[in-house]
């Protein structure tokens, strides 16, 4: 026989898989479907380990499922809009499309090298207009809607490039190409009403029993849902509407003692517009700004605020500043009058942009009020402290507690005076109980050239020119699709989508990729939910948050049926990251190895079988040479069995020895079957495929000490083998069908069925129990698996090493577990 060649056995195998379009998906009602979808791509040039391993799991996981017989579909495509094709463009002076149609060009003959079991039929780049045509249609659906709207917001302004930029185009607060501070902006913006499904996005989550608990936190966390109380403050001296606060504390009421709104909102706009404080408090008014850094106004202030960037990481690590507006508002409950700051850490983005301060329970209140020196008023005792001490705070105390210092409300608890509190605001008209997500509205327009363009256009609304989303229309469909590419229309909307869109739908486009007449056919209701969707942790939050927001849009417009479930993912790996040395693999560190060269050197199969092997897929990943090296001898070891095997014919078997001792053969068959056993379990529920492995190289050297001596053990032999090539075709998908072949199969080893275990080769004669004294192990004992608790104790009391730990001792106890453990417990 032949040795193994992976080159030439992948080449096969592959012309085979073409030839016969081996992984081309139809819907067929009368069998059981399994959609495996992994993340796609960016195509930015080269596969690099993290997509090797990304994409080998999940094409375990979709060859595993066929061949438990169920219709599966496994699509590929790209994500192929974003920054980096317009860098690259800039840095190489050619379009983004052609850079990154190259890239795809290169990245699609990586995938097909590997071997994955993708119906490429089915591919899809979001950069296609016959893909984002549907976007764009979907688009104007919700413009018609309500769903998607316009408004001002932040952005991150490089004042020398003048052009916007995204967060991560911001180092260290300044542009990444111009080095210049970056300034934020406001500018008006499209944005999609994900926050109208805050709490659907929140209960789903208890519906995802498959998914991995740390990506359910950080969901979330992200969702981010508060319960508090609304509290309005009237002005005393100022002609305006209330200033509405926000609270997850209102038993802290009693304690605040000033009022803090953000530099961006509403009265401290229009304040800088008038700069004219009533003559009431003008003195004090002075007095107090020249506390604030010799910043003489208001506006100077605010304007001070609004350099460096949006991000809120930038945000929360900055020094704590204010400004005092000379205005005061009346407490709700005791008519108290409290100054109105304007404060750099209160964020318009959250709540009502407004804070009411309680610098004796609240951290950064506290430490505002001690730098501009506000009054701090403790409202909360400990609940084991009697007296409330009344000593002068070294910093808040946030703990709940007990109420004092608050009147009517003395002695209460957090429950009791949060009740008692919003019963009482709500009372007097000035407030309720309310529910706040940290979840934003989702902007999605991007300035940039390579994405989606935003399909709407302005029309002048009453003959006026006006910036706000009454002013826009959508592109008719007949229209659609706006390209990339299209002449400048100077009544169209010219920026684009943020690609997050883009991915948030594809899952769904897949399951109905061909479809030329509309977003879907039926046969994506044939197809989703996606039963196993397999990607990285770090799209845990914002790409599976917006995908779960799109489903339950494409839902109620009708374009996917009801029955397809409330999740597009039933089930999800977060597979861990490829480290090298302990460090994250990435070209900022250095440290990558490039797949190509290992596939040209020892096969895709060695280096699918590393990737699976290493570890578990939700622990990261340790690179190392020799582990490749030795995935590739395990391969050849397999094939040279093989072979070997497949040279010798029964009759040698039989001529060498003809025996009626049948220990041998029923332990390999044992042994065999305990693998499958074992395997089925590990590709299945617990995907821990790397044990499935190693259960598969025990077997192996069974297999390669065990010699044959008659046709029964010979045909045991062969048994195992085929079982082995059965199991590790998920992993090693060519050689185990030239094997296969080698093995006189003449069917595709794919669609065969996964191998079943024979109860009848498990049973044992006898097993191993262990006998534990006081939980310490003393002695093993060989008993009949059914062995029932009298039998065993005889056994254990017959054993000399057992008789010596009990000595004189009672036995007050017996625990026993058949086949396993008998645990006595004397006194
Ligand atoms: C008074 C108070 C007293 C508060 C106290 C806390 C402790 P979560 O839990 O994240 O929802 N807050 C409200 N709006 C804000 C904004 N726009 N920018 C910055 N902070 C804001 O946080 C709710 C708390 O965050 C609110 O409860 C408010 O401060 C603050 F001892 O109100 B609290």
């Amino acid at each position: 026989m032949k040795d193994y060649s992976p080159e030439l056995v992948e080449k096969q195998v592959q012309a085979y898989w073409d030839e016969h379009r081996c992984f081309e998906a139809r819907p067929d009602p009368k069998r059981e479907k399994f959609y495996c979808l992994s993340m796609f791509p960016y195509p930015s040039g080269n596969l690099h380990m993290g997509h090797v391993r990304n994409y080998t799991i999940g094409d375990v996981i979709s060859r595993y499922q066929r061949m438990l017989g169920k219709n599966v579909l496994q699509p590929m495509g790209w994500d192929a809009f974003g920054l980096p094709a317009e860098n690259a463009a800039i840095k190489h002076k050619m379009p983004p499309q052609e850079w990154t149609l190259s890239n795809i060009e290169n990245m699609r003959a990586q995938l097909k090298r590997l071997g994955f079991a993708y119906d490429w039929s089915r591919e899809i780049a979001t950069c296609h207009p016959e893909y984002y045509r549907w976007e764009q249609w979907l688009l104007c659906r919700l413009l018609e809607d309500g769903v998607v709207y316009r408004k001002d917001s932040w952005v991150n302004w490089d004042p020398v490039d003048e052009t916007v930029l995204a967060n991560e185009q911001v180092i260290e607060g300044r542009g990444w190409r111009s080095g210049a501070p970056v300034e934020r902006r406001k500018i008006p913006q499209w944005f999609l009403r994900i926050t109208d499904y805050a709490d659907q996005l929140l209960k789903g989550l208890d519906t995802l029993p498959d998914w991995p608990e740390p990506v359910k936190i950080m969901q979330r966390n992200w969702i981010g849902r508060s319960q508090g109380v609304q509290v309005r403050f009237v002005f005393d001296n100022f002609d305006a509407d209330d200033v509405e606060v926000f609270t997850t504390r209102p038993d802290t009421l009693m304690g605040a003692t000033y009022i803090a709104l953000a530099p961006e909102h509403p009265m401290i706009e229009r304040l800088c517009k008038s700069e004219k404080p009533s003559n009431k408090i003008l003195t004090l008014f002075h007095k107090l700004r020249r506390l604030c850094g010799g910043k003489a106004t208001l506006a100077q202030f605010v304007e001070e605020c609004a350099k460096g960037a949006t991000s809120e990481g930038e945000m929360a690590t900055r020094e704590k500043q204010g400004m005092p507006t000379g205005l005061f508002c009346k407490h709700p409950l005791n008519n108290e009058l409290l100054p109105v700051w304007c404060a750099n850490f209160v964020l318009m983005e959250y709540g009502y942009g407004a804070v009411m301060s309680v610098p004796a329970h609240d951290q950064r209140d506290f430490e505002f009020a001690q730098k501009y020196d506000l009054p701090i008023k403790r409202v909360i005792r400990p609940a084991d402290e009697a007296e409330d001490k009344s000593s002068a705070l070294k910093c808040a105390f946030t703990d709940k507690g007990v109420l004092c210092n608050s009147g009517a409300y003395d002695g209460l608890d957090f429950a009791a005076a949060f009740d008692a509190i919003a019963a009482d605001v709500q009372k007097r008209g000035a407030g309720q109980k309310m529910v706040q997500y940290r979840l934003r509205d989702w902007g999605i327009s991007r300035q940039r050239s390579w994405g989606c363009p935003i399909p709407f256009y302005r029309h002048s609304k009453d003959g006026s020119d006006g910036d706000d989303g009454e002013s826009y229309k959508p592109v008719p469909d007949k229209d659609l699709p706006v390209r990339h590419d299209a002449a400048d229309d100077p009544a169209r909307e010219k920026d684009t989508l943020d690609t997050f869109v883009e991915s948030s739908w594809y899952y769904a486009r897949f399951a109905s990729a061909r479809c030329q007449t509309a977003m879907f056919d039926d046969e994506a209701n044939y197809w989703l939910p996606v039963d196993q969707y397999v990607g990285g942790v770090e799209h845990a939050v914002l790409h599976l948050l917006y995908a779960r927001f799109f489903h339950r849009l494409l839902r109620e417009k009708g374009l996917l049926k009801k029955e397809v479930g409330d999740e597009p993912f039933v089930r999800l790996l977060s597979q861990g990251m490829v480290v090298k040395e302990g460090v994250k693999m990435s070209k900022s560190k250095g440290n990558t190895v490039d797949p190509q060269a290992l596939i040209n050197r020892y096969g895709a199969d060695a280096v699918r079988l590393f990737i699976i092997f290493a570890s578990p897929p939700e622990q990261s990943l340790e690179w190392s040479d020799d582990g490749i090296a030795g995935a590739h001898r395990f391969l050849k070891r397999l094939w040279r069995e093989v072979c070997e095997h497949m040279e010798m014919t029964p009759n040698d078997a039989d001529a060498n020895n003809n025996t009626d001792d049948d220990t041998a053969y029923r332990e390999l068959r044992r042994h065999i079957h305990e693998t499958i056993d074992h395997a089925s379990r590990d590709f299945g529920k617990r995907q821990h495929f790397n044990t499935a492995v190693a259960a598969n190289m025990k077997l192996l050297n069974h297999l390669t000490e065990y010699k044959p001596r008659n046709v029964r053990e010979y045909d045991a032999k062969r048994e195992g083998l085929e079982a082995m090539v059965k199991m590790m075709s998920p992993v090693t998908p060519h050689i185990c069908q030239s094997l296969w072949a080698i093995l006189g199969k003449d069917d595709v080893l794919m669609e065969s069925v996964w191998p079943s275990v024979d109860t009848s080769a498990l049973e044992r004669e006898s097993c191993e129990v262990v006998v534990q004294i006081n939980g310490k192990k003393r002695a093993v004992v060989n008993l009949p698996p059914d062995a029932d608790e009298e039998t065993a104790k005889a056994a254990a009391l017959e054993n000399e090493k057992v008789k010596h730990a009990i000595a004189d001792m009672k036995i007050a106890k017996v625990i026993y577990v058949p086949s396993r453990i008998l645990n006595l417990v004397v006194k």
